[in-house]
């Protein structure tokens, strides 16, 4: 496997940073998840501009505009011969001292990405669908870490894993201050209730994810009546159907929330058209390589 660093490739086992770059000492960076399908990106243009919008949050000048990191996410799938890959791209403030002061980093941010294949959940999930729970751990609050920006640090989301993971369930559904449903710990949620599509509002300590958003314009465009609202765990109950949507897991459906069974138990009719409508665009569009 052949690694993009700065510019340059490396094998794996080369692939290295320093022990003082800030993305390791404090989080202090940003990051994309980006998945190819049959040689075409899916929605290169949107991570590349969530990316940016991240950098321009947390005031971390990336090194390289847009264009030469969409060439540099082409070059490592080609330099990787992969046709369906996770692609992880990641820029660090690069490297400083032991302090946490991000003008100590006197050279340009670090610029990785990775491509490698991922499965996510096993496929017995996406046909028999998940349980899930609700945890402890609330997601950020916005005024103190906006969950829209996708930094390095992802503690809060690993919390909430553990606390699953601990309780032998697989992923957890975060709550926002106020107790709303937020999202799960890398994927957000949704749920039908009489034919009608609801999924939290983004302003709520949710990220406002591409599959998220493309999972909206499907719906819009199927005239499936969808609200951006916000959702208790009552209304997560006794939905009809519910689901997880991620670039990594695509649309999983959810059968059992807290131990109640979700409609009749299996995935609903609804979110198994959404699947098969999301995999048929991830077949025609995107950027080639
Ligand atoms: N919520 C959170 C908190 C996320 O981190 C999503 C929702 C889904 O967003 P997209 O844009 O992918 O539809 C994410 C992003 C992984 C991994 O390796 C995945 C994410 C984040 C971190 C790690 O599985 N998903």
């Amino acid at each position: 496997m052949k690694v993009y660093i700065n510019g340059k490739f490396y094998e794996k086992n080369d692939a290295k940073i320093s022990v003082f770059d800030h993305g390791l000492l404090y989080g202090d960076g940003v990051f994309e998840g980006i998945r190819s399908y049959n040689r075409l990106v899916f929605k290169l243009k949107e991570h590349i501009d969530r990316l940016f919008e991240s950098a321009h949050t947390i005031m971390l000048e990336i090194p390289q505009s847009k264009q030469e990191l969409i060439k540099a996410v082409l070059l490592t799938l080609k330099e990787n011969n992969l046709k369906d890959a996770y692609i992880r791209l990641i820029v660090t403030r690069g490297e400083g001292d032991l302090g946490l002061d991000p003008r100590k980093c006197k050279g340009k941010a670090t610029v990785i990405t990775i491509a490698d294949k991922v499965v996510l959940y096993p496929e017995k999930f996406y046909k028999e669908g998940l349980q899930i729970i609700t945890v402890p751990t609330i997601r950020n609050l916005p005024e103190a870490l906006n969950p829209q920006i996708k930094s390095l640090n992802y503690l809060n989301n690993i919390l909430a894993k553990i606390e699953a993971v601990n309780v032998g369930v697989d992923e957890a559904i975060m709550l926002d201050f106020l107790g709303y449903v937020a999202e799960c710990t890398g994927d957000n949620i949704f749920i039908v209730k009489q034919n009608h599509l609801y999924t939290p509002p983004q302003c709520m300590g949710t990220l406002r994810g591409i599959t998220r958003d493309t999972v909206l314009e499907i719906a819009r465009k199927s005239k499936i009546p969808v609200h951006e609202h916000v959702l208790t765990r009552h209304e997560v109950y006794i939905s009809d159907e519910c689901f997880l949507t991620g670039t990594a897991a695509e649309i999983i459906p959810v059968v059992k929330v807290d131990g109640r069974m979700i409609g009749s138990g299996k995935p609903g009719k609804l979110t198994l058209s959404l699947m098969k409508k999301f995999k048929e665009l991830t077949k025609k569009e995107g950027v080639k390589y």
